[in-house]
């Protein structure tokens, strides 16, 4: 765009000179022109990440934002970052819906000289200088910290030598925040000889597949279900559904079926603060300023991070586990609070 936009700086000037202002010029000719792929509306921590990157990269700030919704197919945000490159755009950011697939694009994009900023989940490249910065949630860890919780919160209870059966509810297949989910569910339950897994099934992380994936697990294991974790609340609202539909109970109780959750979105929390979600383990959307920052700290010509984490926390519907700690690091799980969900920005 920006042959375009220093073209239409020129008219500008003519006529604001001819007016007798530059108010006009100046914002034209700082607009710095992004073009977002965005992965689709599937939930409510996705809605909340558009909103983040609309009202960061608003006109008012000094940029003109080009959104695409590639609706959760991958072939829709190859087309739309094509399009990027054709519209010149100054910088081009990623929220990649799998981690594969993308080499082919970002070459194009790194031949037009046009920087690429990941956010959210991750690419797999070869070559790492396809993409300038990335920024995202520790996937893995999060969920580390989800079954250090239910290992720490089952010995509490006394149930630590029970025969536990758990069922995983995925994401997105080959989503970074699948793999890392997945991981972190996966490595807890080999490390322990009395969990099994009972199923574990892509709920593409919307409600109305993970209430359709819990459905027809419920029909074949009901009865045998302690545990289910879902890869995100969505999920959770879709799971929770079901459940209760089908007879059965949710909580942390015995005899309960214990779910679990990520994203801490607002409607998120307030199902843990009710109960229904024992444990929800934060994800934060708000990458908007972040990535803004990488943007200007381009534009002054400064160093950026090639990949930085965002801090998170998570939280329990009650204080049965305040802590949990991996790889020598304590990570505090807060007991939810009202006050808490309504100090959240989603
Ligand atoms: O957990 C889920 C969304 O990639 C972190 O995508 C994101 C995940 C988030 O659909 O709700």
């Amino acid at each position: 765009m920006k042959k375009k936009i220093m073209a239409a700086v020129m008219t500008a000037a003519m006529v604001a000179g001819l007016a007798g202002s530059t108010a006009s010029v100046y914002a034209a000719e700082d607009t710095i022109t992004v073009g977002f792929s965005q992965v689709g509306a599937e939930s409510d921590w996705r809605t909340a990440n558009t909103e983040s990157m609309k009202s960061t990269f608003s006109e008012e700030n000094g940029y003109e934002l080009i959104f695409d919704d590639a609706q959760q197919k991958q072939e829709n945000q190859l087309t739309a970052i094509r399009n990027f490159i054709q519209q010149e755009v100054d910088y081009i950011v990623l929220a990649p819906v799998t981690e594969t697939g993308w080499d082919t694009v970002l070459q194009e994009a790194k031949d037009a000289g046009i920087p690429v900023i990941i956010v959210d989940r991750m690419v797999d490249v070869s070559d790492d200088s396809l993409y300038t910065a990335w920024v995202g949630s520790n996937f893995k860890l999060e969920g580390q910290k989800a079954m250090a919780w239910l290992d720490a919160y089952l010995e509490a209870k006394g149930r630590g030598d029970e025969e536990i059966n758990l069922v995983d509810i995925q994401g997105t297949i080959g989503a970074s925040a699948q793999i890392g989910r997945t991981e972190g569910f996966d490595e807890a339950v080999e490390a322990h000889e009395n969990w099994t897994t009972l199923a574990q099934q892509s709920g593409e992380f919307t409600q109305a597949k993970g209430q359709e994936v819990m459905e027809s697990i419920l029909k074949q294991s009901g009865d045998d279900i302690d545990v289910v974790y879902c890869e995100n609340d969505n999920e959770a609202f879709g799971a929770i559904d079901a459940i209760e539909a089908a007879g059965y109970e949710v909580g942390g109780e015995e005899g309960q079926i214990l779910v679990m959750s990520f994203d801490t979105t607002n409607a998120g929390l307030t199902e843990t603060l009710a109960g229904k979600i024992t444990l929800n383990t934060e994800c934060n959307p708000l990458h908007g300023p972040r990535v803004e920052e990488i943007i200007q700290k381009l534009e002054a010509g400064e160093e950026v991070e090639k990949q930085a984490y965002v801090d998170e926390v998570a939280f329990a519907s009650d204080d049965t586990v305040t802590s949990v700690t991996i790889e020598d690091q304590d990570y505090e799980i807060t007991p939810i609070t009202q006050e808490i969900i309504d100090g959240r920005a989603y």
